[in-house]
């Protein structure tokens, strides 16, 4: 049986990619909500709504787990998708919190995401947790997720950007950095140029693959290694957008969406 992934859009094929480097041999089944995304700026009871009905696309697929590769639907949701669907649900907050309190020296970590993932309070409730002590300071960036689509990745107006939302958390003196939205990964050069070499960046995408491959190893679930299987991609708007955005995020051209 296959792994579900979920996201609002194009963002979590960051996650997708990681899962299928990490599990070459697993099969994925993955759907973008384009007809809704954003679900950054939309409020917790819609996108817990959001949620539930994109994973029971999935689970009517027959899937063997669930992958809320969104933070914001991850912040919201995941508790919701556990009680309804009785799978494994795997988010992208706690391994993301998990890598940011083993890397941190100072203790002092910096959280960045949709409006909606850091009014949540999902990763400074994570990371205390793990680290009570810890000096976490959240902030939202809205305006990233549009200059990544729009594939503004190394352009003058994404660094100005950068600067203008990360000048608080240098003042801060922090020494870790959560991506925590899925389209920032693909910022990583620009963000650590802005903050410098000594700001770690921790990408949830790489540490939620590693979380998934876990727990398929708990489980006895992992597909022994054999020929990489193709994932397969589903959307709920029509595909052109999806597939041309997409294929920026995973590096390569798309196969045919659904
Ligand atoms: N996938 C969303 C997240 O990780 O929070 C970002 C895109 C969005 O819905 N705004």
């Amino acid at each position: 049986r296959a792994i579900g992934v979920f996201d609002s859009g194009v963002g979590g094929l960051t996650v997708l990619k990681e899962i299928q480097r990490l599990l070459p041999g697993e099969e994925v089944l993955y759907l973008g909500d384009t007809a809704r995304v954003p679900y950054g700026t939309k409020s917790p009871a819609t996108v817990r709504r959001y949620a539930l009905e994109a994973a029971s696309f999935l689970t009517r697929r027959r899937v063997k787990m669930l992958v809320v590769a969104c933070n914001t639907a991850s912040s919201v949701a995941l508790g919701d998708l556990e009680n309804r669907f009785k799978l494994p649900v795997i988010g992208v907050i706690e391994p993301g919190a998990r890598r940011a309190v083993s890397v941190t020296r100072t203790g002092r970590i910096g959280v960045i995401g949709t409006e909606g993932t850091i009014k949540s309070g999902a990763y400074t409730l994570a990371i205390k947790q793990l680290a009570p002590d810890a000096d976490v300071v959240a902030l939202h960036c809205p305006l990233f997720v549009p200059l990544v689509e729009e594939g503004w990745l190394d352009h003058p107006v994404t660094r100005l950007a950068a600067e203008e939302y990360l000048g608080s958390l240098r003042h801060h003196g922090i020494d870790t950095l959560v991506l925590g939205c899925t389209h920032y990964p693909l910022l990583k050069p620009v963000l650590q140029q802005v903050l410098g070499p000594q700001v770690m960046l921790i990408d949830s995408a790489e540490e939620t693959a590693i979380a998934v491959a876990d727990r398929l190893q708990q489980l006895s679930h992992v597909r022994p290694l054999g020929e990489a299987i193709p994932p397969q991609f589903f959307v709920t708007d029509v595909p052109e957008r999806f597939q041309r955005v997409g294929g920026e995020f995973l590096g390569c051209p798309l196969p045919k969406v659904e």
